[in-house]
């Protein structure tokens, strides 16, 4: 069904029918379509827009990953099915490494994701991850060496929160995009981008082209950052309003 243009929520409309579509093709697992909706109802309270705030989450961001040496975007079914496009432009910019990383890890999954970045004409880390991150229990602990391994940057998208903290302890520098300020990737990760993925990917992406270029004492001084601070205001924009 094509949603007219002059539909009050047809951005909205148009971010479930990819989920839909992509759970039809099986990128997509039946509990990402609730994380979507968890995400919809978060975006909902902050207006559907991209706070000050956030824009400053995300121009840390940007810096850090300017920063690394063996940059990494993690992708999984939802941010493939939302926004595989803008991912490959970040990751194009930067430059970085694209690994799929899921909890619901199965081959099939792994190979329909693949196949999706390759209309964007990129490779991909996918099957054959031959590393662990120890300790870590979950599917999501298999990882390429060549990948989030060795990465000293890691760049998540819409977690469950059982890898974030993990990665941390590997001594890697996250970067989350979580609508959720209290979830705990976001409360682990070292910069969270509090905002809907498909409205932080393409600022994100502006924000690296804009900052290319400067000295690296530069962009430390812009990667450095106070989460927690930043995470609590985004909380207030939530509960108050703003
Ligand atoms: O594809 P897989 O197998 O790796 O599975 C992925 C899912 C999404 C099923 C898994 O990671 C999961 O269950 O995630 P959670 O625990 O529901 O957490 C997802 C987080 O992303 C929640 O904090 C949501 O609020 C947040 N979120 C949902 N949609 C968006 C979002 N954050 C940013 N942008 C969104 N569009």
């Amino acid at each position: 069904m094509k949603i007219p243009n002059n539909h009050p929520r047809k951005k909205s409309l148009e971010e479930r029918k990819r989920i839909e579509e992509g759970f039809a093709k099986g990128i997509v697992v039946a509990a990402g379509m609730i994380a979507h909706g968890r995400g919809e109802a978060l975006d909902y309270l902050i207006g559907e827009r991209t706070h000050p705030e956030a824009k400053r989450e995300i121009m840390a961001a940007a810096a850090q990953l300017l920063l690394a040496k063996n940059p990494v975007i993690s992708v999984n079914g939802n941010t493939t099915a939302l926004c595989a496009r803008e991912i490959v432009s970040l990751a194009k910019a930067i430059p970085a490494k694209i690994e799929v990383n899921l909890f619901y890890r199965t081959p099939k999954r792994i190979a329909l994701i693949e196949k999706e970045f390759r209309k964007f004409g990129v490779r991909i880390l996918a099957g054959g991850a031959d590393k662990k991150i120890p300790l870590l229990k979950s599917k999501r602990g298999m990882v390429h060496g060549a990948g989030i391994y060795s990465a000293d940057v890691v760049l998540v998208m819409l977690e469950d929160g059982d890898r974030t903290e993990f990665l941390g302890r590997m001594g890697k520098i996250v970067v989350a995009v979580d609508l959720n300020p209290l979830s705990r990737t976001a409360l682990k990760a070292n910069i969270t981008i509090v905002d809907n993925v498909t409205r932080a990917l393409p600022l994100l992406t502006k924000s690296v082209k804009s900052l290319r270029g400067m000295k690296s004492s530069e962009l430390e001084r812009t990667a450095k950052f106070n989460n927690k601070k930043s995470l609590r205001e985004m909380e207030m924009i939530m509960r108050e309003g703003v």
